[in-house]
């Protein structure tokens, strides 16, 4: 069968995570729970995806309420499970207007972001959607607060995501650089199968929504206009999902810059800090890109409210610096 095809050798994830545990991290355990935990929401969030088209469509109203009972779902699944793992304090969640806090008795000193299921207005027609998480903890690693959701010394200390794709991959980096897991359905294990990925240091695909370009700073107009007419070599590819976790993924794979500028419409950007835009920050840093605001990296933005939006340009660092030094030159300019 195929899974004895699968390399003998091919690490599980739970394998990979205990190794890590006992290389790096104060081996309370508690770290490594939260992390298994985080593997048994996605297998279980994954399940409910995969399981969709069967169960949630197919009714007429398919299209417009199946999809929010699946996002709904998977964030039940992330709250039940990060709360059962005890290594967690509080949650900030898209599907949550307010910080969730866990009941005493099963509070952790770990702080997590998440989007359950990001871009899942896309799967009635079936293209990948995503899951992306941040780990974080207070500077003095105490039991949090709801106040401490947005302590300007909590710092991120894991962050990945799962793509929900014609496969279901785990990327995760725990600040040792970034690995990958393939779901191997046949025995419900993730295998690492991706190690230490690195993104390119220049690639030659732009990832934007030119559905705004009139609405666009003329930084971004001017990069991308560079991108599509360069004055000597092969103009750039244009790929763009739709969908966060797939464009990032792809970024990251094959390199290349993923945008989502300010708009007129959505004047600081549309895609949210806490739990899409660091988390994909922290990865992709940690593969040796770079993600950032125009302004500054997307890792230092302050966060002032948890649902906060900022615009990004994430992926190959030469790429990024490119369309940064264009938001220089216009910021001293004007
Ligand atoms: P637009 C999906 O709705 C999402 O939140 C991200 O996954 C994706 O990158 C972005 O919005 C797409 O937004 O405006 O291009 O449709």
């Amino acid at each position: 069968s195929a899974s004895a095809s699968v390399d003998p050798h091919c690490l599980t994830f739970t394998r990979f995570i205990l190794q890590e545990e006992s290389k790096y991290w104060r081996a309370t355990g508690e770290f490594t729970d939260l992390l298994i935990s985080i593997q048994i929401v996605v297998k279980t969030v994954s399940t409910a995806v995969r399981r969709a088209g069967l169960t949630l469509f197919g009714t007429s109203d398919a299209k417009t309420k199946e999809p929010k009972k699946l996002q709904a779902l998977a964030n039940e699944i992330f709250i039940n499970i990060l709360t059962a793992s005890g290594s967690v304090g509080i949650m900030i969640s898209e599907e949550n207007k307010h910080v969730i806090e866990v009941d005493k008795d099963k509070k952790g000193k770990y702080i997590v972001a998440f989007d359950p299921l990001d871009g899942f207005t896309n799967i009635d027609c079936l293209i990948s959607i995503g899951s992306i998480f941040a780990v974080m903890v207070k500077d003095n690693e105490l039991i949090p607060t709801v106040e401490d959701a947005l302590h300007p010394g909590n710092r991120i200390i894991a962050a990945g995501y799962a793509l929900y794709g014609t496969s279901t991959m785990l990327v995760l980096s725990t600040g040792q650089g970034v690995n990958g897991f393939l779901l191997d359905p046949q025995i419900g294990e993730f295998l690492l199968t991706d190690k230490n990925i690195k993104v390119p240091k220049k690639g030659s695909i732009y990832s934007i929504n030119e559905g705004y370009a009139n609405q666009w700073e003329n930084s971004v107009k001017e990069f991308v206009l560079e991108k599509k007419f360069p004055p000597k070599g092969k103009p750039y590819s244009l790929r763009y999902v739709g969908s966060m976790v797939a464009d990032v993924h792809r970024t990251i794979k094959h390199g290349g810059i993923f945008m989502y500028p300010a708009n007129k419409d959505t004047p600081n950007g549309k895609l949210r800090v806490m739990y899409e835009c660091k988390p994909m920050a922290f990865v992709v840093s940690q593969a040796g890109g770079l993600a950032h605001t125009g302004s500054v990296n997307i890792l230092d933005v302050k966060v002032e409210s948890i649902h906060q939006r900022t615009p990004i340009f994430l992926g190959s660092k030469d790429d990024v610096e490119e369309i940064v030094a264009g938001f220089r030159k216009h910021s001293i300019t004007s």
